[in-house]
Formats: structure tokens, C-alpha cells, sequence
């Protein structure tokens, strides 16, 4: 498909936030200019779509993609019966992620990530956020997130960062200590180099306390910056309320979130970004309090959380499907989960949805349906990808 100026793509299924309508889009200069009648007068370029659906091209707001190695032994563990925590405190998990990726050159890091970005590009993804947090020395963070940005260079695709130091102690630290000593020196570092977009923390049992994480917070405070957080993943440890009162772009993997945790959230606008690969891959058994979610209007985007140990998914689609089938998310919200919300995750008002002045980032489908996009498993039904405006 050529696009060469102004240009109405007719005769499509339009997947706006809440539900499906047949029209038109119109864009010009990278951006979306009209959205349901074609626009008359000018000479418009024009695209008959057969009836396809065009949606919003998909945001994935979670992704630790820029990582060195791969955890494929500590599965075969796994799956001999050892859980994510035992991996994880026998000096497993993320910490054999660190060693290999503190290993890895700036360059290399480049290269192990690329396939998998362009996994996501192949299924429409026009913006993606990735996470340090595999480095947990200033060094090695700073170097995931200079990796991030080359990243949008040598591809066609946005990246939001987050900086995420406090993802897991260090073999052998105090928390406190590292905390004090290494995470915040090095966000202060990545700030002043123009390296941070968000600032993210991992709230555990395994991880760090909420008033480690609170120390966190209030220096991306200070710095000017917008927090998010991992949070309720295993446990209930009060990350959620905590993010909440620092008015968190958003919440992520909330499966022990409660009630009151989602009240808490659409007060404070938070988003809720729930992470249907992680409780697949570590045969999580509490699903997140999706009803709660829906009864007090908390936003609910859908990501992939790629990564080489809880998540190792690289399919935004499959993502969609097991948000449906595990969370039992309407398609609808599924669609809305990776696209409308996801955007609104990363503090994105320019992207996300099908209206006129946002950016022209939109994908059309061979299917008719929400629920025809989710349903298939591994199948990528993209027919174009339309970037800022240029079909790539
Ligand atoms: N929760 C997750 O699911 C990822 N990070 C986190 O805090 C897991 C990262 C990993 O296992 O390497
Ligand atoms: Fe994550």
C-alpha cells in the first residue's frame, strides 16, 4: 500500500474504544485527521479496505526486551517441580539474567534484542516500553537503557523507558544499602543523560518493601518523573496502595490486588496493567481481580512483559488471547488492553486510539472482529502496518 499525501482508507471496520463501526480514516501529514465519514473536497487518495479491521496499532507498555541470555535450563527446572521463588532464591531468576547481561556489550545487547522487537513490529507494534533492570550496577543500567533508545533508531517503532534499579537485590547486598547506594546514584546518573521516561520498581517478598520502593519514588519525584510499579505479583504487600498515593502511571500484574486496591486505583487513575504471559509461564493460579477492576472503572491495558524468565513472549496477539481466555477479558478489552490503555500507561496522549490529531499509527487486519484478532494461536493475521503515517 502506497501513501503519498492526504489518503482515506474506506469501506473498513473501525475498532474505536468500546466498540466496532463501519467508515472511513483519514490521514495526512502522520496524522489521523478524520475518523468515521470520509472527508469531502480535496483530492484525497483513496484506499478501498474490503471491509478490514483497522484498529489503533498496538502499545506494548511492559517488556524487559533488552536482556542478555536466556533462562531456558531454570524452565527445564521448573518443570521439574522447583517454583519461581525457590529458582529465584537459590540464585536463580533474575540474578542469572544480571550476570549475563552485565556480560554483554552494548552492541551485543543490540543484537539479542532486535528479533525479538521485530517479532512485535511484525504484529503491528508502533511503541513499545522496555525496562532496565538487568544490570543493577550503574554501569550496566545505564548501558540496557542507552541500548533502548538505539533501538527506535534502527527500527521503525517508538520507545518509552523505564528505569527499573530496584528490580531485585543484588547476590550478596543489603537491600537498604543497594538501595541507597547503587539505585538511586544511578537513576540521578540516567536521568542527567536523558536516558529516563518512567521510573518502575519491583514490590515483593523477593524483590524490595514498599518503603524501599517509597525512598524510589520520591527521588522520580523530585527528578520529575512518573512512576509505575510491579506489583502483588505473589503476594499481597500493600506495592498497589503505595503506587496509588503516588499517582502511578500504572500497576502491573496486580494478581493478589483486592477490592480496595482497585478502588484506590481509579482514584487515582492508575492503570491496571495485567500480564496474562507471566501467570501462564509460572502457572500462577490467582488470576487478578478483574470484576473489582471493571465495578470501579480502573483501566485495564494488556502487555506482554517479555522477558527470558517469567514471560519469555514475544507475541502482543498471544497476549491478547490469554488475557481473554485466562482472564476472561472481552476481546473488546483485550483490544482496548494493548492499544486505548496501553497508551495510557506510558502517559501517551498521541497515540492509542482512532481519533482525529493523534499520530497515524494504525494497523489493518484480515479479519472483521476484535474477537477474530484474539482468537487464532499464532497466527498474524496483519495485513499493513501504518507508522506515524507510512505503510512499514
Ligand atoms: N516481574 C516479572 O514478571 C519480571 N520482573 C518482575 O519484576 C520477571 C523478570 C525475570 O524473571 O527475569
Ligand atoms: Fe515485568
Amino acid at each position: 500500500m502506497q501513501i503519498t499525501g492526504p489518503t482515506i482508507l474506506e469501506n473498513a471496520r473501525l475498532a474505536l474504544p468500546g466498540g466496532v463501526v463501519a467508515g472511513a480514516v483519514a490521514l495526512d501529514q502522520g496524522r489521523i485527521v478524520a475518523v468515521g465519514d470520509a472527508p469531502a473536497g480535496r483530492d484525497w487518495l483513496r484506499h478501498d479496505l474490503g471491509g478490514r479491521l483497522v484498529t489503533p496499532a498496538p502499545v506494548d507498555c511492559h517488556t524487559h526486551i533488552v536482556h542478555g541470555g536466556n533462562r531456558a535450563r531454570e524452565w527445564e527446572m521448573r518443570l521439574q517441580g522447583a517454583s519461581y521463588e525457590q529458582v529465584a532464591r537459590a540464585g536463580g531468576g533474575i540474578v542469572s539474567t544480571v550476570a549475563a547481561t552485565r556480560g554483554a556489550s552494548e552492541d551485543d545487547l543490540l543484537a539479542q534484542a532486535l528479533p525479538r522487537v521485530d517479532a512485535l513490529i511484525a504484529e503491528g507494534v508502533s511503541c513499545l516500553e522496555i525496562k532496565s533492570g538487568y544490570g543493577l550496577d550503574q554501569d550496566t543500567e545505564l548501558r540496557m537503557l542507552r541500548v533502548a533508545r538505539r533501538i527506535a533508531q534502527v527500527r521503525p517503532v517508538r520507545v518509552r523507558t523505564s528505569f527499573l534499579g530496584a528490580h531485585a537485590v543484588p547476590k550478596g547486598a543489603d537491600a537498604d544499602a543497594y538501595i541507597d547506594d547503587v539505585c538511586i546514584p544511578a537513576l540521578r546518573a540516567a536521568q542527567a543523560q536523558g536516558l529516563v521516561d518512567a521510573v518502575d520498581g519491583f514490590c515483593e517478598g523477593i524483590a524490595f518493601s514498599v518503603a524501599q520502593i517509597d525512598r524510589v519514588f520520591g527521588v522520580a519525584k523530585s527528578l520529575g518523573l512518573p512512576v509505575k510499579l510491579h506489583a502483588e505479583q505473589l503476594s499481597h504487600l500493600g506495592g498497589t496502595a503505595l503506587a496509588a498515593r503516588h499517582r502511578a502511571l500504572s500497576v502491573d500484574h496486580v494478581e493478589y490486588a483486592t477490592d480496595d486496591d482497585a478502588r484506590l486505583l481509579a482514584a487515582a487513575g492508575t492503570v491496571a496493567v495485567l500480564l496474562p504471559g507471566a501467570f501462564y509461564a509460572i502457572r500462577e493460579t490467582q488470576a487478578p481481580p478483574v470484576a473489582a477492576f471493571r465495578a470501579h472503572g480502573v483501566p485495564m491495558a494488556v502487555a506482554t512483559d517479555c522477558n527470558p524468565g517469567s514471560s519469555p513472549l514475544t507475541s502482543i496477539l498471544m497476549a491478547m488471547n490469554m488475557a481473554c481466555t485466562l482472564f476472561r477479558l472481552t476481546p473488546q478489552e483485550a483490544l482496548d488492553g494493548i492499544t486505548t490503555h496501553a497508551a495510557r500507561a506510558l502517559g501517551l496522549a498521541d497515540t492509542g486510539r482512532l481519533a482525529p490529531g493523534l499520530r497515524a499509527d494504525l494497523c489493518i487486519w484480515n479479519v472483521d472482529s476484535p474477537a477474530e484478532l484474539a482468537n487464532r494461536i499464532g497466527f498474524n493475521p496483519l495485513h499493513t502496518r501504518i507508522f506515524g503515517g507510512a505503510p512499514c
